[in-house]
């Protein structure tokens, strides 16, 4: 039985020679990140830290062009350049970089050298940038104990146990890459809080890597636990209306801002999966919020409060947060910016955008996209996903008509908010190519320069990654810049096509269980694809759930007709009969089997495709993602497998004879233990065998 074969022997091998071994000039580790092109003898950091010192070595280091680079700092300031903005004056003898302060003259420097790696330096002419959201914050998800709640890429960077006293290199080289991309924010812990961040002995600890970022413009937050006063303040309760709890809240943040000055402010996970918040005493989420927010405002700080709950008992996991939000449009503080996850239910490889962005009329509300891949095959499946993020900003809501997008609405543009905001959960570890997988540092940088600008597209975004990480030789760019545009989509046709969702093994959501049950119905696959002899999917029209009644027209009519329901989220909205007819007149059940075996063959392809493609790259970097390649598409196998031979005890019809036989019985396939801890992983040899 082939199940638990050790797999990869060969390749694995390949890997440990590559680095002893003649075939290419240099090991890469991918430490280098997207800094490769223009550093590869390795990161030459300034020895002074200040912002301006900062540019002027990256200049001093890295500008190869024949024209001086002058520095400006404007006397008078430039209404529209704001306090992040620059502007490039390109000409003949020198490149001029202006800016109102030292910020955007870093900012317009690291602007400079990408155009100078990707070949967009200008003869002559005038580039002017400033971005789009205000805040761009990076979440990590990273616990005291360095474990990373869905962390794929090693433990936590911040090294609790030996800060303040030890400073790693790694501090400020995370700092520089946030700021080459212009990401300002950082989250340092878990949104699932231990309070002993708020202990002065951790504030200690957080200063030293607030000091370390500050010159790269990069602003520290922490995540709160709403209990804290009761954990470590000695109170009886942490109720938001209890003047001692607000008192206690009030002192801390003064505590916060003397030790660090330019402190951002909290993030909150209230009244989620088990954390406390103000409805443990009865309380709204704006009680909550706008406790937090009075304590942080007289030093300019903001709050962050997550709108992602979910309540066992609700019948559609998807309605829940506009059920308990809505209420609460425009009761809360103007410091407080709600934040909400892109799509209603989690971080899924397809969901619609979340109804919320187009229901809170009177309240600042931002996105949060995930760039660790919790639900995308963690750091063994290349995924690129800024085509994911840039169809919920790209979506319209119809708040206010035609044109009210969630980008319109996050950038405050629909309604001229001064705050405006967006975050993601980072995928950075300390392992040494910071992701775990060499692609997946791609969606770091998608993340950053989207929230720069978030009208770029998913294709130059690529293009620059790839010229600056590998090469900018063109027949390595662009079979490898389609092979990431596809990524995305291929991995919902493999592991949830047409709007199926959720059919994970609770087992680190790394592979599929949708045969699982759970002992909350809403943790269960089941709760969300339906499946019976009956058919499949979730009826959210106004016969169901009612999800579709949260849209705005024309949306609620559009998701809720079966005629006009996009089929790339069919299953989502409508529960359907296996043998419905497609508007190609195959049946759904055909349907779901040819497209799980498109993302299996595309899957496959992408070997072929890296194979073409190997006297580009190095021989360490060539292997580490060889490797990675091979189990994606052996999981591509996986996912149809378990999914279509479980829908066949309900279906009974036959796998179409165009596709590939599952390798693996139900039985067989529901025996499958992977066994994850701390969120990781799993190792390679211990997922099921596959032949490709
Ligand atoms: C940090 C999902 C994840 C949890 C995560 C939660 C959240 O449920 O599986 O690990 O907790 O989202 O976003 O709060």
């Amino acid at each position: 039985m082939r199940l638990f074969k050790i797999l990869l022997l060969a390749s694995m091998t390949a890997v440990l020679a590559s680095c002893n071994g003649t075939a290419k000039p240099e090991c890469n580790d991918g430490h280098q990140l997207w800094f490769y092109s223009m550093d590869q003898d390795g990161m030459n950091l300034s020895e002074e830290k200040t912002t301006m010192a900062i540019a002027a070595n990256e200049v001093r280091e890295y500008w190869h062009g024949e024209q001086a680079v002058l520095f400006n700092v404007l006397e008078t300031k430039d209404d529209v350049l704001g306090p992040e903005g620059y502007r490039l004056v390109f000409g003949k003898d020198a490149v001029a970089v202006d800016a109102n302060t030292e910020t955007g003259i870093l900012y317009g420097t690291y602007d400079l050298l990408r155009r100078q790696e990707t070949g967009k330096v200008l003869k002559e002419g005038t580039v002017t940038e400033v971005p789009a959201y205000q805040y761009r914050v990076l979440n990590h998800w990273d616990n005291p104990d360095l474990t990373v709640e869905r962390g794929y890429a090693g433990q936590s960077l911040w090294k609790w146990e030996t800060l303040p006293e030890t400073v790693l290199p790694v501090y400020e080289e995370y700092a520089r890459a946030n700021a080459s991309l212009g990401i300002n924010c950082t989250v340092l812990n878990n949104v699932n809080a231990d309070p002993v961040i708020l202990t002065p002995e951790y504030l200690q600890k957080v200063k030293v890597l607030a000091d370390i970022f500050r010159p790269y413009g990069l602003k520290v937050f922490l995540s709160i636990n709403f209990a804290s006063p009761k954990h470590i303040g000695g109170l009886k309760t942490s109720d938001p209306l209890d003047k001692d709890v607000a008192e206690w809240w009030n002192k801390k943040a003064a505590e916060i801002y003397s030790v660090i000055p330019d402190f951002g402010g909290f993030l909150v996970k209230a009244n989620s999966e088990g954390q406390s918040g103000p409805q443990d005493y009865g309380r709204t989420h704006a009680d909550g919020a706008n406790m937090l927010a009075k304590a942080v405002k007289p030093f300019g700080g903001i709050v962050m409060w997550r709108a992602f709950v979910y309540d066992p008992q609700a019948p559609d996991r998807a309605m829940q947060a506009s059920l308990e939000f809505v209420p609460f449009d425009g009761k809360f503080d103007d410091n407080v910016i709600v934040q909400i996850k892109n799509g209603p239910i989690d971080f899924q490889p397809r969901e619609p955008f979340s109804p919320l962005f187009g229901q809170l009329e009177n309240t600042t509300v931002m996105a949060e996209m995930q760039i660790t891949q919790e639900y995308l095959g963690h750091s063994n499946h290349l995924v690129y996903l800024h085509p994911m993020w840039k169809e919920c900003l790209d979506a319209d809501t119809y708040q206010k008509g035609e044109g009210s997008t969630v980008r319109d609405i996050t950038t405050g543009k629909l309604h001229g908010r001064p705050l405006n905001a967006i975050a993601g959960v980072a995928n950075i570890g300390d392992s040494t190519n910071w992701c775990g997988h060499h692609f997946a540092q791609a969606n770091w940088y998608a993340f950053g320069r989207m929230a720069w600008d978030p009208e770029l597209s998913s294709e130059d975004i690529a293009d620059e990654w790839i010229k600056q990480t590998f090469t900018d030789d063109k027949d390595f760019v662009d079979p490898i810049k389609a092979l990431m545009l596809e990524s995305r989509e291929n991995t919902v046709r493999y592991e949830m096509p047409m709007g199926l969702h959720h059919t994970f093994s609770s087992e680190g959501h790394y592979g599929p269980g949708p045969w699982e049950g759970s002992i909350r119905p809403d943790w269960s696959p089941k709760y969300y694809h339906k499946a019976g002899p009956d058919g499949v999917g979730f009826d959210r029209t106004m016969n169901g759930s009612g999800n579709v009644g949260q849209y705005h027209e024309p949306l609620a009519s559009l998701y809720g007709n079966l005629e006009t329901c996009p089929e790339e989220l069919i299953l989502w909205f409508h529960h359907l009969p296996w043998d419905y007819k497609m508007k190609s007149g195959e049946t759904l059940w055909d349907t779901l089997c040819h497209t799980f075996q498109q993302g299996i063959d595309a899957a496959a392809g992408y070997i072929d495709t890296w194979a073409d493609v190997r006297k580009f790259v190095d021989e360490q970097r060539w292997n580490e993602v060889n490797v990675k390649l091979i189990r994606q598409a052996k999981d591509a196998l996986w996912w149809r497998d378990a999914t279509m031979v479980y829908f066949q005890t309900f279906s009974n019809m036959p796998i179409p004879e165009d596709c590939s036989a599952p390798q693996y019985t139900f039985e067989e396939l529901s025996k499958v233990r992977i066994n994850i801890t701390n969120y990781e992983t799993p190792d390679l040899d211990v997922l099921p065998e596959y032949e490709l």
